[in-house]
């Protein structure tokens, strides 16, 4: 590594606190599916900051909306009115056909909003005892990092030594319909769920799961929030991973890809009255639906459509995944994907999956691990096929070697 190298993460260590161990690469540029390093050296980025460059990296469109909004007004709060946040609503329903939109910043935010509005939904309409509310959750869930989030995450690395928490939460397995009809009570006012679970290393339920879970979420008058905010915008190859499952979300969450990199910017959508149940004063954010947000939102979501990004995904999803499924590796135990969020896990016996990654690093890859044993490959959108071919080639050299 260069001295600069050293000296920035070595002023890192310093100064900042420890809740991260990234790879040892510094980043100084990135364009599209590429990303430099402070010593010039390229990189394909299969991560996209883990789902929210999908637009690819600084997009030049997204970004002269941004200095565009930026020169003109950034942050008026949401005590007075301003003149993107009406158009980020319209374009924002008319794109994931919603009827109202609750914009916050952070995915947690919207997470952390839709738990407030379903547990008021639950007691001011469908009429469940004050203080009563319950939420079902899946096992291996990963919805953000707040202490209302991490209450019910079932990852000891998430939520040890941050308690006590609130209550109201019960926890099933992921892709067991038979464990929610049995988990609800007349008192459940929401199920919250991950299309694909990201984090637990894309797990993806078994077919007609989510149609059974629509039904029984229908039948027991339930809210079925799907957190979008990683498997959303055209990651799986479709808007909204939804529409593989064929059913529709009663609130759907959507973040990260919302602003395409630039921008803190999420959404908690509805079909339903769950939003029309807030009323002045009862939330809020400072910069929630802020002009510069919905600006660069309003951008991020126009170049997904109209270049073409859903579709490329699903066209370089399959391309990648059957590459990744044609490698002949002992170290790989299983290869998993929808469109481009992707990932291959590792047979215990091959060695942690970090050193993979970092043998990638090598090769221009940058890919992250998750629990150990799996690297996600989820690159850019905008990935070609020469780009996918060119990766599967360097994924395949990494993956026969054995690094246990
Ligand atoms: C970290 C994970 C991914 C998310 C889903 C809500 C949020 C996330 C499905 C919250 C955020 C990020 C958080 C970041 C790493 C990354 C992550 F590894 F943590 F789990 F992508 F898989 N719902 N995921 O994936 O959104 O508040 O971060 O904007 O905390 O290390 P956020």
């Amino acid at each position: 590594m260069s001295s600069s190298i050293i000296d920035f993460i070595a002023t890192e260590a310093r100064f900042g606190a420890q809740n991260y161990a990234p790879i040892g690469v510094v980043l100084s540029r990135g364009e599209g599916v590429w990303v430099w390093d402070t010593d010039g050296n390229r990189y394909l980025d299969c991560l996209s900051a883990y789902s929210a460059v999908s637009q690819g990296h600084c997009h030049p469109k997204i970004l002269a909306a941004m200095v565009e909004q930026a020169h003109r007004l950034t942050l008026t709060s949401r005590a007075f009115h301003n003149d993107q946040l009406a158009l980020f609503y319209e374009e924002i329903a008319a794109l994931t056909g919603s009827h109202k939109v609750l914009p916050m910043n952070s995915g947690a935010e919207a997470v952390e909003s839709a738990i407030k509005s379903v547990r008021k939904w639950g007691y001011e309409v469908k009429g469940v005892p004050d203080g009563q509310a319950e939420i079902i959750v899946c096992a291996n869930n990963f919805h953000g990092r707040t202490l209302g989030i991490v209450g019910f995450s079932t990852d000891p690395e998430t939520h040890g030594h941050f308690g006590p928490f609130a209550p109201g939460f019960k926890i099933i397995p992921f892709g067991d319909a038979a464990a929610l009809e049995q988990a609800i009570t007349p008192n459940t006012v929401a199920f919250l769920v991950e299309p694909i679970q990201g984090e637990a290393g894309v797990v993806i339920p078994p077919a007609g799961y989510f149609t059974k879970v629509r039904e029984l979420c229908t039948a027991n008058n339930v809210m079925l929030v799907l957190d979008e905010i990683q498997t959303g915008l055209g990651r799986t190859g479709k808007l909204l991973a939804e529409q593989h499952e064929g059913i529709e979300a009663d609130v759907t969450l959507l973040g990260k890809a919302l602003s395409g990199g630039f921008y803190p910017v999420s959404a908690v959508l509805s079909n339903n009255d769950v939003l029309g149940t807030l009323r002045p004063g009862q939330h809020g954010s400072t910069f929630g639906g802020n002009p510069l947000a919905c600006a660069v939102a309003r951008a991020a979501m126009r170049v997904l459509v109209e270049e073409g990004m859903i579709e490329n995904a699903a066209r370089q999803g399959a391309r990648f995944l059957e590459g990744l499924k044609d490698i002949r590796a002992n170290t790989i135990r299983e290869v998993r994907g929808r469109g481009l969020m992707l990932a291959v896990e590792l047979h215990p016996e091959a060695g942690r999956a970090r050193r993979y990654c970092e043998a990638l690093q090598g090769k221009g890859i940058l890919a992250k691990d998750t629990h150990e044993q799996t690297i996600r490959i989820a690159p850019p959108l905008v990935i070609t096929s020469d780009q996918v071919d060119w990766a599967l080639e360097r994924l395949a050299t990494t993956l026969t070697q054995d690094f246990s």
